[in-house]
């Protein structure tokens, strides 16, 4: 099967794709559309996303969109036992953390990126930052608790989860922001750090991003 996948490298939810693709190995096309290349308002583009958002997948005639089902997809497809646990018990819990960043991790940090980097400073909200910080403290203790008592996310192994939610580390730690120390939190990400494909995927630059709301 040909794997294509559209979406700038500068996206953190395209970032999520390259990385499961990369980690397990894959060979793929990889299309920069979106933000500053354009393209996905384009008839074509629309017909395979009608969100005019990044990423998009292609794997054969299969073509999906969302970040989180993509890379679910692929590791369910090309992942058995490494990104994708076999049994539904151990998915319970890598599931579980999965829907966990879409609905809580991502409303929480995200907001901090718009409003620290995104947005032009000038129009910066100190006291709207602050909150949004303390709010992404509170899942970052959560995350803390957890890694505490296993090396990833899911359990003993890296799966899906820990990619959707890993690739909020690079921006994180580079936006300056201060807070607590998390142990279990810094030690995971030093191993994800350990893996080419986190590296390659996450350790991307913003800088186009920076004072930029349009995109
Ligand atoms: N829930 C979607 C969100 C997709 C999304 O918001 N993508 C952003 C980039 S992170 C986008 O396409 N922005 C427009 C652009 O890049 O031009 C997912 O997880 O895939």
């Amino acid at each position: 099967m040909s794997i294509t996948l559209w979406g700038r490298r500068s996206s953190g939810n395209v970032q999520k794709v390259v990385w499961a693709l990369d980690e397990l190995e894959l060979a793929y096309e990889h299309i920069e559309l979106g933000g500053k290349f354009k393209g996905n308002d384009q008839a074509d583009y629309l017909a395979m996303n009608p969100n005019g958002l990044v990423p998009t997948l292609r794997d054969g005639d299969l073509t999906v969109w969302e970040s989180h089902a993509i890379v679910r997809y692929l590791s369910a497809e090309y992942g058995s036992g490494l990104l994708f646990p076999v049994t539904p018990r151990e998915r319970a819990v890598v599931d579980q953390w999965t829907d966990w960043v879409a609905t809580t991790f991502q409303l929480a940090w995200l907001p901090v990126f718009w409003l620290k980097v995104r947005t032009p400073l000038a129009q910066q909200d100190q006291a709207a930052i602050d909150k949004a910080v303390a709010a992404s403290f509170k899942c970052f203790a959560i995350m803390d608790a957890r890694l505490g008592v296993a090396p990833f996310l899911g359990g003993d192994q890296l799966t899906y989860a820990d990619i959707v939610a890993g690739v909020a580390m690079y921006r994180w730690t580079t936006m300056g922001i201060a807070g607590p120390t998390l142990p279990n939190l810094t030690a995971w990400h030093a191993r994800l750090n350990e893996r080419a494909a986190f590296r390659k995927a996450v350790n991307v630059s913003y800088e186009e991003l920076v004072g930029r709301l349009a995109f």
